[in-house]
């Protein structure tokens, strides 16, 4: 079984109906899809794979040098040439990160790499907003609710991030991960993965499935938040990062979450009476979520209703 890969292209044509079906089921079964044919120029595509990749070149050192993952696996290996068994590395991931935020400084170099990325994120955030439109039309809300909620009905702007990572070769892959098993806290995440190298998997019916690189795709997966607005329909999907001995796997996600300061709320009624998600500030949900991101999102919610009826 295989994660849908969907043909965004149809959904403005002939083939509009079955394309939204293959949505609604992608939102439903999965959370997880892929999307070809975005609209989004492979040209750009393209420069945003050099100037990552660029980027990456110039932080390879400090990844060798000072990650902190790098220091417990040398320390690992180390006790097992020792003798001791070796033990998996629980609290610590394989990646080398940063993210791009348009209120906070950028990476000056490679040259190119600013104008690029910016260009990039607003090409997907465009992507984003229409497929929360679909997504509305799938849950029968009013068209805007879910921006609307975002943004505190226009207080705020919805916060909009692009987490730049890569996953260096790891010389031992069973004794950590890229990034450990979570769902996602925000709303809409869309993923420009590596077009070789692997590793994300998800979590269906306790299985994890590969998602598998796909030229120029999107990988689109929704978080706690859409799973709160339509009231378990959307259901955020575990995912990690598996460490791979060869190749850097490199991955562009844009987050498309509420503001700090917005209310999230069900939208839609529960399919099964009195079983409502909780109703709650998005900054406080964060808070909870910093702290226990790789543990079940269930008392996450369980924290927010409790939260609310202080
Ligand atoms: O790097 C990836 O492919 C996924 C990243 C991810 O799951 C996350 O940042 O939450």
């Amino acid at each position: 079984m295989a994660i849908p890969v969907i043909d965004f292209s149809k959904l403005d044509g002939d083939k509009r109906v079955e394309t939204m079906a293959a949505l609604a089921a992608g939102f439903e079964e999965w959370g997880f899809f892929q999307l070809v044919n975005t609209g989004i120029p492979d040209e750009l595509l393209e420069r945003v794979k050099k100037v990552c990749n660029d980027c990456y070149k110039l932080r390879e050192q400090g990844f060798k040098e000072s990650n902190p993952a790098v220091m417990a696996l040398a320390e690992a290996v180390d006790k097992e040439g020792e003798g001791f068994a070796p033990k998996k590395i629980e609290n610590m991931d394989w990646e080398d990160i940063f993210t791009l935020q348009d209120d906070l400084p950028w990476p000056s170099n490679p040259t190119a790499f600013k104008e690029t990325m910016m260009e990039y994120r607003r090409e997907l955030k465009k992507l984003a907003e229409k497929l929360l439109g679909v997504m509305e039309e799938l849950l029968g809300l009013e068209e805007g609710h879910i921006k609307k909620a975002f943004s505190n009905d226009g207080d705020f702007e919805p916060f909009y991030g692009t987490k730049v990572s890569h996953y260096p070769p790891c010389p031992r892959p069973d004794l950590v991960d890229g990034l450990r098993a979570h769902t996602d806290a925000g709303g809409l995440i869309l993923l420009f993965q590596d077009d070789r190298v692997g590793g994300l998997q998800v979590l269906r019916d306790g299985q994890w499935h590969d998602v598998q690189p796909v030229e120029n795709a999107i990988v689109i997966n929704t978080g706690d938040q859409i799973e709160v607005m339509s009231n378990g329909r959307y259901k955020s999907t575990w995912h990690r990062i598996l460490a791979t001995r060869d190749g850097n796997r490199r991955s562009i996600a844009s987050f498309y979450n509420p503001a700090r300061l917005a209310t999230i709320a069900p939208a839609t009624p529960a399919s099964t009476a009195g079983a409502d998600y909780p109703s709650f500030v998005f900054g406080d949900y964060m808070q909870v979520y910093v702290k226990h991101k790789f543990q079940a999102k269930e008392p996450r919610f369980a924290a927010m209703a409790t939260t609310n009826k202080q």
